[in-house]
């Protein structure tokens, strides 16, 4: 086996976005552009000899190739181990588990996250620093800045490691063990919520459907639910991940969760549903005939942690990213705790949970978590709501309703227009931030427009500042309208418009998001000028 130096041109496009840099299948199977990516991430991160790697993915089209080639390409740099999922399995947050668990230097994780996936469908890579976080921006900036002058790539001549059992190899002078990608993020669970509680909640007549849609939550969901919970086997479904997921999209939300989402709105609904993405960090919470968004979701569980064993202690403290509704907020401030806010994208939260600062994390985009470990995390999540509903035995819909008379109701919703043209869309934000000096005080309705600007973030443990993070309207009332570009998508531009409006009146809490907030939905357009900008007013997707 021979250390081959490869000569190659660099590539202009390999800027990481929000979570990782993702391309269609295609782009990554161009000839040296995974292996350009993979030789960056290693010379930035400079690990020492014989350091050791996490390796692993949501299962996607091309999984597999490029674990082969990224573990030649570890052992022509110099790690002295690798630990690789069996069948080259590893969901977000069990490779953050992983990572921390054994003290390694680090992992890379392969996902295009809720992106579609398949032949031509998303690829996707992050690498994720040694405490279990998405690497942060200076990272992920420097190694997109080698990435456009990289001229040569280091990998093994060596066949390829069977994967798909456990077990150890060896490639060149690095150990690669293939372990079980399951187990220890489940004992991780079992350490942090009340098992027992749980199951006596499944076998009271209390019913459950968890759809892990085709990705790589399903053996997760299998091992923790049906084996160590006693859940029926059918209360997990689309459970076997696969490469395409089943040709769906899979990112658990109303639109494209639809499977579930019929079920629990049928007649003989279940209690409680969940699902989560395609490399399983996302959840979508929905009890019978009833939708929890995110932000109270990480509101609920935030006012109610001290149910679950691991956070008997109480929260040092939460952080959310500023789209996301205040709802936290609310609860942070009776539990006389620190709020923070940061950008959105996970990798904001590592720092202040590596501080101690905070314990609950969470995006409005379907992704909560805590310091278990240093991503979103799906399973978490849904574990988290059956403890305190095991406890608490309400329904989802009591339990969200009588949090909303404690704390108020941050009515909520996110609207995406997807596949826009780039250049229309970042018009739509260049005008938006032309009107700043002219809005604060402008009455729509309503509203009055109290001030508006382009989101920036210090963060408080490096220092380090991220800006124009998103456009903030922000009205008297404590309303706000929230325009931010995807940094995830890889077909046009996708714009987000957030919603929020508060109504602490009970008799007003029974409303549909969409009628509460019409007029600020109006608003948004009217402000944006979306409909002449690009054509369109109607959103492809609404949370
Ligand atoms: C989206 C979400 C963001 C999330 C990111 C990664 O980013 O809005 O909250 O952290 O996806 O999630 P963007 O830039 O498209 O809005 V995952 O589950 O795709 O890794
Ligand atoms: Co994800």
């Amino acid at each position: 086996m021979t250390i081959q130096i490869i000569q190659t041109q660099p590539f202009s496009d390999q800027k990481p976005g929000t979570s990782g840099l993702r391309k269609r299948v295609s782009v990554f199977q161009q000839p040296d552009y995974l292996q350009n990516f993979v030789q960056s991430i290693f010379n930035i991160i400079a690990a020492p000899s014989g350091a050791t790697l996490v390796l692993g993915g949501d299962g996607r089209y091309y999984n597999r190739e490029a674990i082969q080639i990224i573990l030649k390409m570890a052992a022509a740099n110099g790690f002295g181990r690798v630990l690789v999922g069996q069948g080259g399995i590893l969901s977000t947050p069990a490779a953050s588990c992983v990572i921390r668990k054994y003290q390694t230097f680090g992992g890379i994780i392969l996902s295009a996250s809720h992106n579609p996936g398949g032949r031509d469908g998303d690829f996707g890579i992050k690498f994720n620093t040694s405490n279990g976080g998405p690497a942060p921006e200076k990272i992920t900036d420097a190694i997109f800045a080698c990435s456009k002058t990289i001229s040569q790539y280091r990998i093994l001549e060596a066949a390829d490691i069977p994967l798909d059992a456990t077990g150890t190899h060896t490639l060149g002078d690095m150990q690669v063990e293939v372990i079980d990608p399951v187990a220890d993020y489940a004992d991780l669970m079992a350490a942090l919520f009340d098992f027992n509680a749980i199951r006596d909640l499944l076998q009271s007549g209390f019913r459950m459907k968890f759809d892990a849609m085709h990705a790589v939550a399903g053996p997760y969901a299998r091992e923790i639910l049906v084996n160590r919970l006693g859940a029926p086997a059918h209360s997990v479904m689309n459970a076997t991940p696969l490469p395409d997921f089943g040709g769906g999209h899979p990112d658990p939300n109303l639109t494209y969760a639809h499977e579930l989402v019929e079920i629990l709105y049928s007649e003989n609904a279940p209690d409680f549903g969940a699902a989560s993405d395609g490399d399983g960090d996302r959840n979508m919470i929905l009890g019978k005939r009833f939708f929890v968004t995110p932000s109270d979701s990480l509101a609920v569980l935030a006012a109610n942690a001290r149910l679950a064993p691991g956070y008997a202690d109480g929260l040092a403290g939460i952080a959310r990213s500023m789209p996301t509704s205040a709802a936290a907020d609310r609860v942070a401030e009776e539990l006389g705790i620190p709020c923070f806010e940061t950008p959105t994208g996970w990798k904001f939260f590592g720092n202040l949970m590596d501080a101690g600062k905070v314990t609950l994390c969470g995006e409005e985009s379907f992704g909560t978590g805590s310091d278990h470990v240093r991503e979103k995390d799906g399973l978490w999540a849904v574990l988290f709501w059956l403890n305190i509903l095991a406890i608490k035995r309400q329904s989802v819909e009591t339990l969200m309703k009588r949090h909303w008379v404690r704390f108020g109701r941050n009515v909520y919703s996110r609207h995406d227009y997807e596949g826009l043209p780039a250049e229309a869309a970042s018009g739509v934000m260049q005008h938006l931030r032309a009107r700043f000096s002219s809005l604060p005080d402008t009455v729509f309705g309503s509203y009055t427009v109290k001030t508006c600007d382009d989101f920036s973030y210090t963060d408080p443990i490096d220092a380090s500042v991220s800006t124009a993070q998103g456009i903030r309207i922000l009205f008297t009332d404590g309303s706000r309208i929230v325009f931010r570009l995807s940094g995830t998508g890889t077909d046009g531009a996708t714009l987000r418009i957030y919603l929020e409006a508060y109504e602490p009146d009970p008799s007003n809490h029974h409303l549909d998001a969409q009628e509460a907030l019409a007029e600020l939905i109006s608003i948004a357009m009217q402000l944006s000028e979306l409909k002449e900008r690009t054509g369109r007013d109607t959103p492809t997707v609404i949370t």
